[in-house]
């Protein structure tokens, strides 16, 4: 009695284990269309970091305080937000990782410069207005 018990324990204990490691390796395989409302106030987003898996069909729904643009660095996403709509950013996490997102705050001279010389780096020197708001971390599948 005590032999079968420990045997049928073996056993449960082996399949609890095996689908734990098989439910690891393809969990979630297939990408998945998410769509993940996003607040923006002040210098930072709520929530403070997007979590989604490599292949995932994002769609961040963008609810602003203020009018700017929603930046994705990494992926190297630009999406203009105005102050009353909730503004829709579609892209597919190709890249795993982890990238900041900033927010720009509207300025019409800057944006002018900035098609004009077709320069769009970042030099927090140059640009005072962009602010570290969250990140996006992209898992592997
Ligand atoms: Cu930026």
């Amino acid at each position: 009695m005590k032999i079968r018990t420990s045997i049928i324990q073996l056993l449960l204990t082996t399949i609890v284990v095996a689908s734990a490691i098989l439910g690891a390796a393809c969990g979630g395989s297939a990408p998945e269309a998410v769509e993940i409302p996003v607040n923006v106030a002040g210098e930072a987003m709520d929530p403070g970091t997007i979590r989604v898996k490599q292949g995932d069909m994002v769609t961040l729904k963008i609810d602003a305080e203020e009018a700017g643009e929603f930046h994705l660095h990494g992926y190297d996403i630009e999406q203009e937000i105005d102050k009353d709509e909730v503004a829709s950013l579609y892209f597919v996490a190709k890249a795993t990782g982890r990238f900041r997102i900033t927010f720009h705050h509207t300025e019409e001279q800057e944006h002018k410069k900035e098609d004009t010389e077709g320069d769009h780096g970042h030099d927090d020197e140059e640009e005072g207005e962009e602010v570290d708001i969250g990140f996006l971390e992209v898992g592997p599948r």
